[in-house]
């Protein structure tokens, strides 16, 4: 049978990962957050398709993209989650469930991090447990994909 497929989208500066600020994001290059997730979509018997990119249109794009193909969504907006309508009503179209990761816990941050658009349409949103908040993340959107059956 053909496994589900969890489209992974992380926003802008991501890609900077483990190469400045390790005391707020870790040492894990987005390599490693890569390689975390494909381990755990072997555990799950899930697919993944993950990608990153700096551009706004983009990452909307591609949550475009994901209507009809994905059956879940896991997303880093990054700083596009504080001010990025966009990419919330883009979410908002899709019709599969999403989960919102950050990687740092934004609420521990200044004030403008506080505040996420992402979340209104995300079922459940996961911040401060690192680079195994993805691993959280697509346990928790395999189970959903299996309680919708
Ligand atoms: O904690 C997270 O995962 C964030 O989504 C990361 C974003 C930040 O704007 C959000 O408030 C919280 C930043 C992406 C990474 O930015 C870097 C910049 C320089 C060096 C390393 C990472």
């Amino acid at each position: 049978m053909k496994r589900p497929l969890i489209v992974v989208l992380n926003g802008p500066n991501l890609n900077m990962l483990g190469l400045r600020q390790p005391d707020i994001y870790g040492h894990a290059t987005l390599d490693d957050v890569e390689q975390v997730c494909i381990q755990a979509a072997e555990r799950l018997d899930v697919a993944i398709d993950f990608r990153q990119t700096n551009g706004e249109g983009e990452l909307v794009s591609w949550v475009q993209e994901c209507r009809g193909r994905a059956s879940g969504v896991v997303i880093n907006p990054a700083a596009y989650g504080h001010t990025s309508i966009a990419l919330l009503d883009a979410l908002h179209a899709i019709e599969c469930p999403v989960i919102e990761v950050h990687i740092s816990n934004i609420h521990r941050r200044e004030a403008f991090r506080h505040h996420s658009y992402v979340s209104q349409a995300a079922c459940g949103v996961i911040c401060g447990l690192g680079v195994r908040g993805y691993a959280h993340a697509l346990q928790a959107m395999a189970d959903i994909i299996e309680d919708e059956g």
